[in-house]
């Protein structure tokens, strides 16, 4: 399943949440740590630290909202 490691109230998380409701995508969501240094997930996954990080089911990883955006619409 779609991982989406996330802030909830994060504007990024959200127009990320929007995008994936629109494309009547199943995902789960993960919510990090506001304690930087205990993003050690994201960090292993992305090489950085910010959210939102989506993790697809097939390992596929990506940051950045607006790239998120534009890999769900160019693969769902
Ligand atoms: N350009 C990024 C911005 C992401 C971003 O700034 N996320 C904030 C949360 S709204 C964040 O992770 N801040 C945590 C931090 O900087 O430690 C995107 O569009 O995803």
């Amino acid at each position: 399943m779609i991982k989406l490691y996330q802030f909830e109230t994060c504007p990024f998380c959200i127009k990320v949440r929007k995008k994936l409701d629109e494309l009547n995508l199943n995902y789960e969501t993960v919510e990090v740590s506001r304690d930087r240094a205990k993003r050690t997930k994201i960090k292993e996954l992305s090489g950085q630290i910010k959210v939102p990080v989506l993790e697809d089911s097939d390992g596929t990883v990506v940051y950045d909202s607006s790239r998120i955006v534009e890999y769900l619409e160019d693969n769902y």
